[in-house]
């Protein structure tokens, strides 16, 4: 241990100090003058009245497609975390955005229980749900309450095709899905003898009776038309028909969670077919679940890829350092939460009554690109990107549709 050493002259020096210190009569203090007073501190100004807003979200939180479901809320979390930075003021008051977020388990029946409890909480809207099976008998609910729903990711066309007002989705529908992929199977992957599998969701079925009618329209055949369901993982029995039938392409109308364990078990039966599937499939899951399997699988998203939209970059660097991988819709319901935003701030209200006739003049610039519905509450200038998967990664090969300035 390092002493400290201290001069000698000092301890002395500092001793005769301590003593003289030690007999020293205190003299009495003169009064100290009285401190001025304080300049009074001027007052805070007073915090703007805060409105809580509350915005509903549904989709799956648990069972096979959780994983989607908590992309989902994670982009719509993320819009409420932005809005609410904005400071936005209605009636000299700040807006304050709180996400409820209830998990429908891609359940039907649970769907229209848990949009009763939104609309029972008072959401002023509501973003979702994630599937097409529990967003069109939910719609019905919202509808009678006069809510404004947005899905971010719900493509079956029936959904907008009811006559709800309340009813709107941010990206294209599968009229459009299964034409683009229908006929890709056969004009760009050659395929002249195609099986349809679908999971007999209102999704699934849905698509796939889309890509038939545009394969056969485009000249296939379609050898086989299996279905299994949305919770299953072995398919075996059903490859086994359809191997027998030697198609050249096999679409499956269903989500990555079903697609997964399907190509692998493909690739142990020995069949050779090409495999696509829709949004549903389109993700950086099903190459986690398939693996190697997965390799030249073509599917589609029913949207334009990030690195083709201003605004999609950031929102893809921000919300990966926040959550994580996006799955799919992420982006989606980042933009469902901005339009009703962008709404309610149009119609200086919040009250539903008051901004759902904004929200169908809506013209905003999203992350996913610029945001206009038709009179029916489908996104106009909807686009179609076709993917591939290579080398354990999505990479686009083309898109239809969409705006021409979210091309460039
Ligand atoms: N769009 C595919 C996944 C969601 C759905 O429509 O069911």
């Amino acid at each position: 241990m390092n002493a400290v050493r201290i001069p000698g002259v000092l301890v002395v020096l500092a001793a005769s100090l301590a003593i003289v210190g030690c007999g020293k009569k205190e003299e009495p203090k003169a009064a100290a003058p009285a401190p001025a007073p304080a300049a009074a501190a001027a007052p805070a100004p007073a915090a703007k009245p805060e409105l809580i807003v509350k915005i509903g979200h549904v989709a799956p939180l648990t069972g096979p497609i959780a994983h989607l479901g908590k992309d989902n809320e994670n982009g719509a979390r993320m819009a409420v975390d932005d809005a609410n930075a904005k400071k936005i003021e209605i009636d000299g008051k700040v807006l304050k955005f709180e996400l409820l977020g209830e998990d429908d388990q891609a359940d039907p029946k649970t769907g229209t229980v848990v949009a009763q409890k939104l609309v029972d909480a008072k959401v002023a809207g509501v973003v979702g749900h994630l599937n097409s099976g529990t967003t069109i008998p939910a719609s019905a609910i919202y509808n009678q309450a006069g809510l404004p729903q947005i899905s971010p990711s719900a493509t079956n066309p029936k959904y907008t095709q009811q006559g709800f007002p309340t009813a709107f989705r941010v990206m294209a529908n599968d009229i459009q899905q299964g034409s683009v992929v229908g006929s890709y199977a056969v004009k760009d992957m050659g395929a002249k003898k195609i099986a349809i599998i679908d999971d007999r969701t209102a999704y699934g079925q849905g698509l796939a009776d889309e890509v038939e009618k545009a394969a056969k329209a485009g000249g296939a055949t379609i050898v086989a038309r299996e279905f299994t369901n949305d919770k299953a993982t072995d398919f075996k029995a059903i490859l086994t028909k359809i191997k027998a039938k030697n198609p050249d392409v096999i679409f499956l109308g269903g989500m990555d969670a079903v697609g997964g364990p399907m190509l692998k078990q493909m690739k142990e039966l020995g069949i050779k077919a090409k495999f696509t599937t829709g949004d549903g499939g389109c993700s950086p899951e099903l190459i986690k679940l398939a693996g190697a399997a997965s390799e030249g699988v073509i599917c589609t998203q029913a949207g334009l890829p990030a690195d083709k939209l201003p605004n999609g970059q950031k929102f893809l660097e921000d919300f990966t350092k926040k959550y994580g991988q996006i799955q799919i819709y992420s982006p989606y319901s980042y933009d469902a939460v901005m339009v009703l935003v962008d709404a309610m701030k149009r119609a200086n209200s919040t009250d539903p009554v008051k901004y759902l006739p904004e929200v169908g003049k809506t013209a905003y610039d999203g992350v996913t690109g610029k945001i206009e519905f038709d009179a029916k509450g489908d996104i106009k200038n909807g686009a179609i990107t076709v993917f591939e998967i290579k080398d354990g990664k999505l990479v686009t090969l083309k898109s239809e549709g969409g705006t021409a300035e979210a091309k460039k």
